[in-house]
């Protein structure tokens, strides 16, 4: 009698610790929606990352973690998700940092004509310790900011003329950025810089409310801007960061479990993007080509009076992001050159 009360007293025990222990596993990853917009097609390396950032979480979470991915800007402009995910309507997203300048000065500091020259170079600065710091700025502001990604160096397209020189920008109406820097960088060049939302751009090209705009090769392919487009001119003016960021209201809310899921799977995310992009990238020139689009490579000379051209541009970044940051990013540059 006594050894069977104490048989059951240690079964009642071990079940109790058991079932604890499951309510403890259960409680780290709830089930949860999670929505994840960002600004180009699903068929573009942007939506082939989100993609698969969707799939690692599943995979990850035992399909607890649900992201819904809404390509083409179904959720809005880049900085209207930024407000979204602020104020917590909408969990996750991915698109430029220099769509974040007007809400984390400091996102600037990547907006640095000619700052790049090299995509490890980059890779090393924005996955090293001033990156970092940059991104963390962001949470004073109720965003996240997990990782980058790659967009890539941007190049010049319009309907007008090849871009040979920074002279034949004068007059084109260029859609650029709403990002100052990015305005003051082809004002100088004599263009008329117009800040639009990526969301209107392939609009403002087809009715002529703009004659051109600048992004990486990637983009003018998938968002099929050589049907609206005839010249494209090789500048890599800058290397343009994606970031993905998660609203701050949100993720102070998830387990360190549900925290670490979401990180691993953007990190492996950012790997494989950059990887497609590059490849993507090495192609799009003899792609675009093929559909119609006529190429010219602008002259090491002509870049170099470019680059001097837009030199004045800087002390906009500066004035943003303060010298000390400026150097920093400068200094982290010359290391990853070596
Ligand atoms: C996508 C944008 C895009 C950017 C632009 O939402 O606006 O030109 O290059 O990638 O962030």
């Amino acid at each position: 009698m006594k050894r069977l009360l104490i048989s059951t007293l240690a079964a009642a025990l071990l079940g109790s610790t058991l079932s604890l222990g499951y309510a403890q596993a259960a409680d780290d990853i709830r089930p949860r929606m999670i929505r994840f917009g960002y600004g180009l097609n699903e068929d573009s390396n942007q939506g082939r990352a989100a993609k698969l950032l969707a799939e690692e979480v599943a995979k990850a979470s035992g399909g607890k973690l649900k992201v819904r991915t809404f390509a083409s800007a179904s959720l809005g402009s880049d900085d209207q998700m930024q407000n979204a995910l602020i104020g917590g309507a909408q969990e996750m997203m991915v698109g430029s940092t220099a769509t974040l300048v007007g809400i984390s000065k400091e996102m600037a500091v990547w907006d640095t004509p000619f700052l790049f020259t090299d995509p490890r170079q980059a890779d090393q600065v924005l996955d090293g310790p001033v990156g970092r710091q940059v991104m963390d700025k962001l949470e004073e502001k109720g965003l996240v900011g997990l990782v980058y990604w790659e967009n890539g160096f941007r190049n010049v397209t319009n309907s007008a003329r090849p871009i040979e020189k920074y002279e034949d920008f004068n007059g084109i109406k260029l859609r650029v950025m709403p990002n100052p820097v990015f305005i003051d960088t082809f004002k100088r060049m004599g263009a008329n810089a117009v800040p639009l939302p990526f969301s209107e751009l392939f609009t403002a090209l087809e009715t002529k409310a703009v004659d051109g705009q600048e992004n990486p090769f990637n983009t003018i392919l998938s968002s099929k801007f050589y049907e609206v487009q005839k010249y494209l001119s090789v500048t890599n003016h800058v290397y343009s960061p994606w970031i993905v960021t998660v609203s701050k209201r949100w993720w102070d809310g998830l387990s360190a479990t549900e925290q670490d899921i979401l990180m691993k799977a953007a990190e492996k995310a950012r790997d494989a993007e950059r990887e497609d992009t590059r490849r993507e990238a090495s192609q799009a020139l003899a792609t675009l080509k093929g559909r119609g689009m006529q190429i010219n490579e602008v002259s090491a000379d002509e870049i170099q009076r470019m680059r001097e051209r837009a030199q004045p541009a800087i002390q906009t970044v500066i004035d943003a992001v303060g010298q000390e940051l400026f150097d920093q990013v400068q200094a982290e540059v010359e290391k990853a050159s070596q």
